[in-house]
């Protein structure tokens, strides 16, 4: 969309969800050369209370939070779409290829035993899922569309970029739009390596992947990164059969609190094959006579490594895009990581602007994006508010769900005179490998494969007696912890928790195990 280019006025017309999903698919075919998208007066001249410069997950919140208070909102995003880059290329092509992962390991796992097909040497394709999801995301994108025009009265300019052009203008499409407040919601980027070769075709992000994958990578994955992004692509690659190796530059998993839920996701990652490289540093990536991916090579502690792919996924963290914003406004940010700097009220150091989501920085997760949009509308809208999020329940995937939330074993140890530990299976060195924890989705392993069943752990302060920590490998509990972590910040105890109703067979097996220890005056382990 060119500035002052066209525009098409949405405002008269009630689009359904699939006339919405046919407009996004020509606009993103077109790539930003179609008319501006405007929800709003393009000769309005009134204040809006605010602007969302950026309307993913958290300008699209606050939109909605805003407007619900009976405040006026405009929410400008260059994309044709409202909800940003969780449906587009962050959160849920993710989530389809950890589904994937953990299908594809559980087929692997029985090939050809019972219903399962033969899967030795089968290598699953990958653009095929790729394409999928990218058919599959304009619905979602559609819905977001018209729940926020037809259901939550936002007001909006899409499929054009937003200009700051002072901390109460904003231009789009040609047109300017003044309000009383901003909130910047620009999101962050993937960080690229800085080494030679890194720009070759094969050399993908999580962006590049979904958006640009035109061929079938071949039997070998370099993957480069520890943390979520890196290990849940990387446990994606490795459970379509490709050979999958992890360069890692410092630790892999670090941010699992817990020791040995660290220890059991990785050592399941290895049984799956994922060859993983701790303290390895890229040197170089280079290419062959088309210009493609070709060869690695890299710097390990046990010497030089090369090795031969046309598929190298970075998975580096993330850069907020606060760039247009400094330039602007002059807002300060952080000088390591580039994330725009905000105080409890979500106020940047220039007033009357505002920054929420990926772009004040980590955690850069769903729930902060969308809370910080809201908070920062009640801001706006004159209430009190204070938002720092400092510890949350957290997750990651492998090929299966990894969930906790509060304090590792050994981090409570340091901080409580009397850790009790409630963990399953038992610890059992050397023994007989035990179908335990049992539940939905590793029913199978817990009778065929036991150690691929899961692991659970419950940390509990005994002189209270309250629960400080709780860990979880398998499947279906990622619900029970959000809400799990409400009661364990308002103190939930060992008795409170072993008093609930288990849904037997629960994914985390913390109820009934409490409720075989409530009795005891002095705690013990379990
Ligand atoms: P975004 O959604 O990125 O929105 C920013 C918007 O600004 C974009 O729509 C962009 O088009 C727009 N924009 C930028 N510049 C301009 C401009 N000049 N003019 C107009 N518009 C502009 N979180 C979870 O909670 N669960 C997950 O499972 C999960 N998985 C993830 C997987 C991956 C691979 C990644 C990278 C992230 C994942 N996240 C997950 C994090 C989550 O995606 C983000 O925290 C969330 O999407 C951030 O929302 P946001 O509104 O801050 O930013
Ligand atoms: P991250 O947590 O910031 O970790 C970055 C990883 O890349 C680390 O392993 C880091 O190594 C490594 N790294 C960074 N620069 C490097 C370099 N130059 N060379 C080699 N390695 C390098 O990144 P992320 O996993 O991409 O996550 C980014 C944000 O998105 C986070 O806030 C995360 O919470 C969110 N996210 C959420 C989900 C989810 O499932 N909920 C999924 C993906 C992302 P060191 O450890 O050595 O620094
Ligand atoms: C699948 C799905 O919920 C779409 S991602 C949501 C974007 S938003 O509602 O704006 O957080």
């Amino acid at each position: 969309m060119m500035d002052g280019g066209t525009i098409w006025d949405a405002r008269n017309t009630s689009l359904t969800i699939d006339q919405w999903a046919v407009k996004i698919e020509e606009a993103l075919e077109q790539a930003g050369r179609s008319e501006a998208i405007f929800n709003v007066d393009p000769n309005d001249n009134r204040e809006f209370d605010t602007i969302f410069i950026g309307g993913g997950a958290a300008g699209r919140f606050g939109s909605a939070y805003l407007r619900a208070m009976g405040g006026r909102q405009l929410v400008i995003d260059r994309w044709p779409f409202l909800g940003g880059s969780c449906p587009h290329n962050a959160c849920v092509p993710h989530h389809v290829f950890s589904e994937c992962a953990a299908e594809l390991m559980l087929a692997r796992t029985f090939s050809g035993r019972f219903w399962f097909p033969k899967m030795d040497g089968v290598t699953v394709n990958m653009k095929e899922i790729v394409d999928l999801f990218r058919r599959g995301r304009t619905g979602p994108h559609a819905v977001m569309n018209y729940q926020s025009k037809e259901q939550l009265d936002i007001e909006f300019v899409l499929n054009a970029p937003a200009r700051i052009i002072d901390a109460h203008t904003v231009e789009v499409a040609g047109r300017r739009f003044k309000a009383r407040t901003l909130v910047l919601g620009l999101g962050a980027r993937p960080q690229r390596l800085a080494v030679p070769g890194v720009d070759l075709k094969g050399v993908y992000d999580y962006t590049s992947f979904v958006e640009t994958l035109d061929y079938e990578p071949g039997n070998t994955a370099v993957v480069v990164g520890g943390s979520k992004t890196a290990v849940e692509y990387g446990c994606f690659f490795n459970a379509t059969g490709r050979r999958t190796v992890m360069l890692v530059r410092s630790q892999l998993l670090k941010l699992i609190p817990d020791a040995d839920t660290r220890t059991y996701v990785i050592d399941r990652m290895r049984d799956q094959g994922i060859e993983i490289i701790e303290g390895a540093e890229v040197v170089r990536i280079e290419g062959d006579s088309r210009g493609r991916v070709a060869k690695l090579v890299a710097k390990t502690p046990n010497g030089p490594l090369e090795i031969k792919t046309d598929f190298v996924f970075l998975g580096l963290g993330e850069t907020p895009n606060s760039e247009a914003a400094v330039e602007a406004l002059g807002v300060k940010t952080d000088p390591k990581t580039g994330a725009v700097l905000v105080d409890d009220s979500l106020r940047t150091s220039v007033p009357n602007v505002y920054a929420v989501g990926d772009l004040i920085g980590a955690p850069m997760e769903m729930f902060k994006a969308r809370k910080s949009g809201t908070y920062a509308a009640r801001a706006i809208m004159g209430q009190a508010i204070s938002y720092r999020p400092t510890d949350w329940p957290d997750f990651l995937h492998t090929h299966y769900e990894v969930t906790w939330l509060g304090l590792g074993e050994d981090e409570a140890r340091k901080r409580y005179r009397n850790v009790v530990v409630i963990r399953m299976p038992p610890h059992n060195p050397n023994g007989l490998d035990i179908g335990l924890p049992a539940s939905d989705r590793v029913m199978l392993y817990a009778m065929a494969k036991p150690r691929m069943s899961g692991f659970q752990k419950l940390v509990i302060d005994g002189d209270s007696r309250r629960i400080v920590g709780a860990h979880h490998v398998g499947y279906g509990a990622r619900d029970a912890f959000q809400y799990l972590y409400v009661l364990v910040k308002q103190g939930l105890t060992i008795d409170q928790l072993g008093d609930m109703d288990e849904l037997f067979l629960n994914p985390t097996h913390f109820i009934q195990l409490s409720r075989l220890r409530a009795g005891q005056k002095e705690l013990r382990d379990l």
